[in-house]
């Protein structure tokens, strides 16, 4: 087992978090958390607070906050450091983080046969579909499953899924890094450069020139950002879901990078690039305020969404976008793609509103990232969501590990019929 710092700090957390959920179940477990309505039923159980989750939580009104630390104050940290505070709730101090970036360094060699296989597949396969693949066939590597079958002890389950996470975090910009160069026909993979940080090395890898080094600044931010997002989103949800049969990290993750690949979530991020590009090309620039609102409005009466807008718990504007948004003003405020972004965020939210239908008419983080990753020449939209997968996995790994920790068990809600909630419905209407 990793003798790092994190891990110790771990150690030395978890008999108390332990004692914490057993003293809470003791004094308080039949106490009601939440009513659920038939809407809420009917309509993907948004709201229902039946699920534990302590490496974040998305308040509607402030946004993604990390361990009591609002996003926004966490923008210039580097994603190591973010790992760490998800996993432990502190941010690492400077030996503990020179811990922990070189066990990732130690573990980053990605076993040959993931370049078989990823060479293998069709030309055509998304780039999401190598990641999870990629990841999915080096499930036999796993400390996890193998100790499992080792007869391993539930209280060391969180060890074994540490270890999992830190060989995956690990390799994971190397595999994404070599996954864009394949995909995009740029050549063969570049070598990792050991004296760079978890972040600056996938910018690296990915070979953008970044002669000012801007573009790794974006990178790490990227990876910084997208770390998390509570436990209830369609990935951490699956990775948690799958993580509860005592599937192990591989297993999780890449069933939580399956949830990210769609439209409504990660994917939202190459369609918003699309929506931009779009009206880029159709109005030969950056488009004035009376076509962008028509264009929007076409899109809405097409039946589609507009992507990057509205959220599932969030009411502002996300956090996230603005931090991107902040970045994008002091690196490149006259691309033409960044002031398309600048003028939907100024007009669409009206739109929203007057069509009345999104709860949340303000932008998400899918709403900017794409254009600054297009600015610094990363046009290849269809990898974007493999980004944000590097990213997420922070959070994924982290919400399991804690779950290994806690002895969370399986997930299991109950689902009823049509028919028992209109017979229940309407008993309790007779009732009243
Ligand atoms: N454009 C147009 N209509 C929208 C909208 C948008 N951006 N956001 C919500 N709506 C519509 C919904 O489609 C829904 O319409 P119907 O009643 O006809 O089905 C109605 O408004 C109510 O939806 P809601 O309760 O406000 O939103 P949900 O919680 O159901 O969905 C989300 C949230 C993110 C899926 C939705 O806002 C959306 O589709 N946004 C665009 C895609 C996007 O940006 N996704 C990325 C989210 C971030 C992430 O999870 O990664």
């Amino acid at each position: 087992m990793a003798k790092i710092n994190l891990h110790d700090k771990l150690e030395s957390q978890i008999p108390g978090l332990r004692e914490d959920l057993r003293a809470l179940a003791k004094a308080q477990g039949t106490a009601v958390v939440s009513e659920v309505t038939v809407n809420q039923v009917l309509g993907g159980m948004r709201g229902v607070k039946a699920m534990l989750c302590d490496t974040s939580v998305v308040d509607p009104d402030k946004g993604l906050i990390i361990r009591g630390i609002p996003i926004g104050k966490l923008a210039d940290r580097i994603p190591e450091e973010i790992y760490y505070l998800l996993l432990t709730g502190e941010i690492p101090g400077a030996d503990a983080l020179a811990d922990l970036q070189s066990e990732l360094k130690k573990r980053a060699a990605i076993p040959s046969y993931v370049w078989d296989v990823l060479k293998a597949m069709p030309e055509d396969s998304h780039p999401m579909t190598m990641f999870d693949t990629a990841i999915l066939v080096m499930e036999r590597e796993s400390v996890f499953r193998r100790r499992y079958a080792e007869g391993m002890h539930k209280d060391e389950y969180w060890e074994a899924a540490l270890e999992d996470s830190l060989n995956l975090i690990a390799k994971l910009p190397a595999m994404a890094a070599g996954i864009y160069r394949m995909h995009t026909g740029k050549g063969k993979p570049i070598a990792s450069d050991p004296k760079l940080d978890w972040g600056g090395d996938f910018a690296h890898m990915l070979g953008i020139p970044d002669p000012a080094g801007q573009f790794a600044n974006l990178i790490r931010l990227y990876l910084t950002l997208h770390c998390d997002h509570e436990g209830g989103n369609v990935s951490a949800f699956t990775c948690h879901t799958v993580g509860s049969a005592l599937s192990d990290p591989y297993y999780a993750v890449s069933a939580g990078l399956n949830g990210l690949a769609g439209p409504l979530h990660g994917l939202a991020n190459q369609e918003c690039l699309h929506f931009v590009l779009e009206m880029h090309t159709k109005f030969n620039g950056v488009p004035s305020d009376k076509d962008l609102r028509d264009f929007a409005w076409h899109r809405l009466n097409e039946g589609h969404v507009v992507p990057g807008y509205g959220h599932a718990v969030l009411r502002v504007t996300d956090p996230r976008f603005t931090a991107f948004h902040d970045f994008g003003a002091r690196v490149c405020p006259d691309e033409e793609i960044f002031r398309i972004v600048d003028s939907i965020f100024r007009i669409v939210p009206g739109v929203l509103r007057e069509q009345g239908k999104a709860k949340d008419p303000w932008p998400n983080v899918d709403a900017i990232s794409g254009s600054l990753l297009y600015h610094f020449g990363l046009t290849e939209f269809d990898f974007y969501t493999v980004l944000f997968g590097v990213s997420r996995a922070l959070g994924m790994c982290s919400q399991l590990i804690i779950n290994r920790a806690l002895g969370t068990p399986i997930t299991r809600p109950k689902s009823v019929s049509t028919e028992w909630l209109k017979n229940t419905v309407s008993a309790a209407h007779h009732a009243a």
